[in-house]
């Protein structure tokens, strides 16, 4: 990856946030005349609940972002990650953007070196539950059964799940919520770098953790939302062979 690379995550788009639909298009045209290449690292999207969801009728709030998606990636490299919401986005999906699939974890050779780039769900050790969750939905054989359901049924089910959570959520300390120290210095040792980016917890900042001796630096990427309260948020890191910077709506 040669010369300016951003990186997003957590746009959480869906049917009731067209004003932070607007502010991610309006950074993909940012993004186009800046960078030279864009990664999306996981939960572009609220909720996923198949790729055929987006390939038959996608309604409209959908359809605008896929073409504006599909607009940008002809002119600028695009690469897509999974988050825990939209972690059934498959390669139809990114076929119909002109992206690239990510895996779960990636070691980025960038100008400032190597940098590890994951959503950061899997560093959320202390939150049992969620984790139990994950284990679930990532099994192979279940997500294939759930994408056999009628898109109705699994509708139903992801309504289901969400107000589950949410009941669930609310009884979690912040704590919990966040990345455990030793799963993240784990990565850093695991990859040997220096630099890791991710998303996941909506608590933007740049921390540094020394680890096996080295001083080391991990950049975590703000949620975004333009539709429920002030101030919006968003925010994304731009990596070039100066360092990398994590910008917060200051543009
Ligand atoms: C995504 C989360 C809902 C967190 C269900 C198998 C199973 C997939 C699914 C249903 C839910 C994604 C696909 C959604 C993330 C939630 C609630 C909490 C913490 C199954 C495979 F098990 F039911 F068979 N799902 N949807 N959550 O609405 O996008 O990440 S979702």
């Amino acid at each position: 990856l040669a010369g300016t690379v951003w990186v997003a995550s957590d746009i959480h788009l869906g049917p009731e946030t067209p004003k932070t639909a607007i502010a991610f298009h309006d950074f993909l045209d940012k993004a186009c005349a800046n960078a030279d290449a864009l990664i999306l690292c996981g939960d572009i999207f609220d909720a996923w609940i198949g790729d055929d969801f987006a390939q038959a009728a996608p309604p409209d709030w959908l359809l605008r972002t896929l073409d504006k998606l599909g607009q940008f990636s002809t002119t600028t490299p695009l690469w897509i990650g999974r988050g825990n919401r939209d972690f059934l986005i498959g390669h139809a999906l990114a076929q119909r953007v002109g992206a690239q699939l990510l895996p779960d974890r990636v070691c980025l050779d960038t100008d400032y070196g190597h940098v590890l780039l994951s959503h950061g769900d899997e560093y959320c050790t202390a939150d049992a539950s969620y984790q139990r969750f994950r284990r679930i939905v990532r099994t192979p054989f279940i997500q294939k059964a759930f994408l056999a359901l009628s898109l109705t049924l699994r509708r139903g089910i992801a309504d289901w799940a969400r107000q589950r959570s949410m009941a669930a959520n609310r009884n979690k300390s912040a704590r919990i919520m966040d990345v455990e120290t030793r799963a993240v210095e784990q990565a850093f040792m695991e990859y040997d770098v220096d630099t890791m980016v991710h998303g996941h917890t909506h608590r933007p900042a740049v921390h540094q953790h020394t680890v096996g001796g080295r001083l080391r630096q991990r950049i975590v990427l703000p949620d975004w939302d333009y539709d429920h309260g002030e101030p919006p948020r968003a925010g994304w890191v731009s990596i070039d062979c100066n360092g990398t910077v994590l910008h917060q709506q200051d543009w």
